[in-house]
């Protein structure tokens, strides 16, 4: 039984950057539920993937330096461990991990063509199409089969799950490996980073709900590293049941305990943790309505879909933050969306012009205070919404 917990209000398509503000563009109730039953935790508004996920997408996933480090070292790792003849990237966005690979040994599948054309380019095999099940039959005619699969961000962002595995099911080989990188739930409870739920997220996984839903496939987690990644991630690797050339590492009985001691598998433990956000949100609009009173100046830094959920959620518009910044060349120019917030070029000491910067981009922290050390000399504060807002 699906049992609701939190609303975080009407919020925009959460990469819906317009080239002009306006007051019109879609909106959809965002609630989260926990499901008794299955402890997997969802929104229940589902957008078509094709209003989502289209030709204009601005997300680029090598847009960070910390991005293009941890896709290189998992390069590396799946060279050295899996040596795979075939790889296949459910998702593989401007190729920040594909690249990695010999063209002859790495196809990618990207939904948004105007990524797609960017590992096109670059002559990697890839499918401009969503992942299914018509797609897998295709690449099953064509490759045979597939012996590792991986997809960062991609899954939680699918509403059918039962299509998803049955596509992977269809073309990974027997002894293949399929590697599976989401934010983990056990994070975002425990940073209060409510902000991870927008309407591309259509879940958000425990290793619990993770390895129920796997067990519906006849697919079983052998292996969990924690990773810092996007606020902390996890990433899984999985197997076929019957697969014995891989043992069940201590790390998953680990995370599953964990999870458990942190009550991911109870509902009060929601409850608990939408009375967290609320309070949260009220905080964060108390801390932002003393500057405005100061007459000080804000920048938002890095306009992502988690700063687009939590500006929607408290209602904070440009009277409070200015303009957001980003390096991302889709985003410059545009509004956030749902808020008449102009996007502006990052450029260096661009900061110097405001007293603070609101870090939207919070899970890059370290990688933006090493940029903005002078920013930071000169007496400028960030303000940051987790995991209780306060400026730093
Ligand atoms: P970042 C997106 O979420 C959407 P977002 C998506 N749904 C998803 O699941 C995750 O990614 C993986 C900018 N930036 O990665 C670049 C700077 O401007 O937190 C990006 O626009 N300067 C697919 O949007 C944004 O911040 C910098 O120095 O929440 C970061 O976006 C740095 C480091 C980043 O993902």
């Amino acid at each position: 039984m699906n049992k609701f917990f939190l609303n975080l209000g009407v919020q925009p398509l959460a990469n819906n950057f317009l080239k002009k503000y306006s007051a019109k563009q879609p909106r959809y109730n965002l609630n989260l539920y926990f499901n008794t039953k299955s402890k997997m935790v969802s929104i229940s508004k589902r957008i078509p993937s094709s209003i989502m996920f289209n030709s204009k997408y601005p997300y680029r996933s090598s847009m960070s330096s910390t991005m293009r480090l941890s896709f290189k070292k998992l390069s590396n790792e799946i060279k050295k461990k899996f040596n795979p003849k075939l790889l296949l990237e459910i998702g593989s966005n401007d190729g920040a991990l594909l690249t990695h690979f010999n063209k002859d040994k790495a196809i990618g599948v990207e939904p948004c063509k105007n990524l797609a054309k960017i590992t096109k380019a670059k002559k990697y095999f890839t499918y401009d199409h969503y992942w299914d099940l018509k797609l897998s039959s295709k690449i099953k005619k064509k490759f045979k089969e597939v012996d590792l699969i991986y997809s960062a961000n991609t899954l939680t962002h699918i509403s059918n799950l039962k299509d998803v595995f049955k596509s992977i099911n269809l073309i990974l080989s027997d002894e293949g490996v399929l590697i599976v990188e989401d934010p983990s739930l056990l994070e975002c409870v425990k940073k209060n980073s409510y902000d991870q739920f927008y309407n591309e997220h259509i879940y958000v996984f425990s290793a619990i709900a993770l390895k129920n839903l796997l067990k519906r496939f006849n697919l079983e987690i052998f292996d969990i590293k924690n990773l810092p990644t996007h606020g902390g991630s996890l990433r899984y690797f999985v197997k076929r049941k019957e697969n014995k050339k891989y043992n069940i590492k201590n790390s998953v009985k680990r995370q599953f305990y964990k999870e458990i001691d942190n009550g991911l598998n109870k509902f009060k433990t929601y409850k608990d943790f939408a009375t967290k956000v609320i309070k949260s949100k009220n905080l964060f609009i108390e801390i932002l309505n003393k500057i405005k009173k100061n007459n000080k100046k804000i920048i938002g830094y890095g306009a992502t879909a988690k700063a687009v959920t939590v500006l929607n959620y408290c209602n904070i518009n440009h009277n409070f933050i200015k303009n957001f910044t980003d390096t991302t060349p889709e985003k410059i120019n545009k509004f956030l969306p749902g808020k008449n917030i102009k996007i502006l070029r990052y450029k260096k000491n661009i900061l110097n012009e405001y007293d603070y910067a609101f870090l939207g981009a919070w899970n890059f922290k370290k990688e933006i205070f090493a940029k903005e050390k002078n920013f930071l000399k000169k007496g400028g504060k960030f303000i940051t919404h987790l995991p209780i807002p306060k400026i730093i």
